[in-house]
């Protein structure tokens, strides 16, 4: 199988393809060095390597020649090399056009539609990621749940040099792309009543952070310190290993696809910075997610959640949003778990592509 596309989903899902289902992926990356944060034993100056059974290729112009997989995946709409089509051409493989997650309605409508090159004799598939049985689910592991269970959140906090939470504390992993909210949001947590830890994994953030502090940079390891509020810069964690951040945490700031889905498996209270799209396709994408999401919840803690994620999307409000989000925190901690087991009834991303590689194979 090759698999081309954004590396956070598809390395995850490359990677599950490979241990749990068996398969012989082979993902091609465009930028082998900064993929080195989520697999540190990657080598950037290896064209190909092999990691935890996926072959990882370095994604050049002009791609190497190689014979297509049975199933080739393309994610996120990238488009594939020209010569590689023409190289598919003549073995005609099963080719996945994987999408973008959307709680969208009419994603149940396109999922798995397919449609026929222009010129070659080629038809791609699109696979739509999605929160119901008629979308193609999200990617979780088997092993999921026994790694949370093993998970000993006192080890994690010595690990990081950091003293376990105090009681009444609120602990907070902070993962987003810039944000003008941001000074607003750090006000509110150092004139909290209780003591705030915020853990800020080295990333996008970093720079409004540091303006706030009046420091000129900031890097792992630093810590900054005002009234209640104790930040700590993080070196960004290898992706295996990220899911511990968010179990540890009783607030989770997440982003983009792959850790907006974690946060969900993780099932503590979470806040999702969306990625900006044209014409502000993304909010009505954020507010798609929300209408789901808030099944169950009494009114007020539907109304501070919205308020506060649409606040933090469009960096404005998001100190006055904040009061009530804090309260609607323990009831969002209890609808975690509920959440969570609502989306496992649908059977998980990889195992469905490896159904539906299946059925139009054979
Ligand atoms: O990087 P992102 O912003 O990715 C996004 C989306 O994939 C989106 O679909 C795409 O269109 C957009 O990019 C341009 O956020 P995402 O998806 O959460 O990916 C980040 C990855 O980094 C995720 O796999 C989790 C991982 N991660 C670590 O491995 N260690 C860390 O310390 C942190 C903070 C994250």
């Amino acid at each position: 199988m090759d698999n081309f596309g954004d590396i956070g989903v598809c390395w995850r899902l490359a990677r599950q393809l490979a241990v749990e289902h068996g398969i012989a992926v082979r993902l091609w990356v465009d930028d082998l060095k900064s993929t080195r944060r989520l697999i540190p034993s990657l080598d950037p100056g290896k064209a190909c390597q092999h990691i935890d059974g996926v072959e990882i290729r370095q994604w050049s112009d002009p791609l190497p020649a190689v014979a297509p997989g049975e199933v080739v995946i393309a994610a996120f709409a990238c488009p594939l090399p020209e010569s590689f089509l023409a190289a598919m051409a003549g073995p005609k493989p099963l080719w996945i056009n994987l999408e973008y997650l959307s709680a969208e309605d009419w994603v149940s409508g396109c999922h798995r539609m397919p449609s026929p090159h222009p010129r070659l004799p080629l038809t791609q598939h699109f696979f739509f990621p999605g929160l119901d049985a008629s979308t193609g689910g999200l990617i979780r592991e088997a092993d999921y749940a026994t790694r949370r269970a093993a998970f000993v959140p006192e080890v994690f906090w010595e690990a990081l040099d950091l003293a376990s939470p105090e009681p009444g504390e609120l602990r907070i992993s902070l993962f987003s792309y810039e944000n003008p909210g941001l000074p607003e949001l750090l006000k509110a947590w150092w004139e909290s009543p209780f003591p705030v830890t915020c853990l800020v994994p080295e990333g996008r953030v970093l720079p409004g952070l540091a303006a706030e502090f009046g420091v000129s940079g900031l890097r792992a390891g630093d810590r900054l310190i005002r009234d209640s509020l104790t930040v700590r810069v993080l070196p960004f964690v290898e992706q295996a290993r990220y899911d511990e951040l968010l179990w540890a945490c009783n607030l989770n700031f997440v982003r983009g696809e792959d850790s907006f889905v974690r946060a969900q498996w993780a099932e503590q209270p979470f806040v999702w910075h969306i990625y900006v799209q044209q014409e502000d396709a993304h909010l009505e994408k954020l507010e798609a997610f929300l209408g789901r999401y808030r099944i169950g919840l009494g009114p007020d803690v539907a109304r501070a959640l919205t308020d506060f994620w649409l606040a933090w999307n469009r960096g404005e409000g998001v100190g006055a949003a904040w009061p009530a989000f804090l309260e609607a925190l323990p009831f969002l901690a209890a609808h975690g778990p509920d959440w969570s087991a609502h989306l496992q009834q649908v059977d998980d991303l990889a195992a469905q592509l490896v159904q539906f590689g299946k059925v139009e194979i054979e």
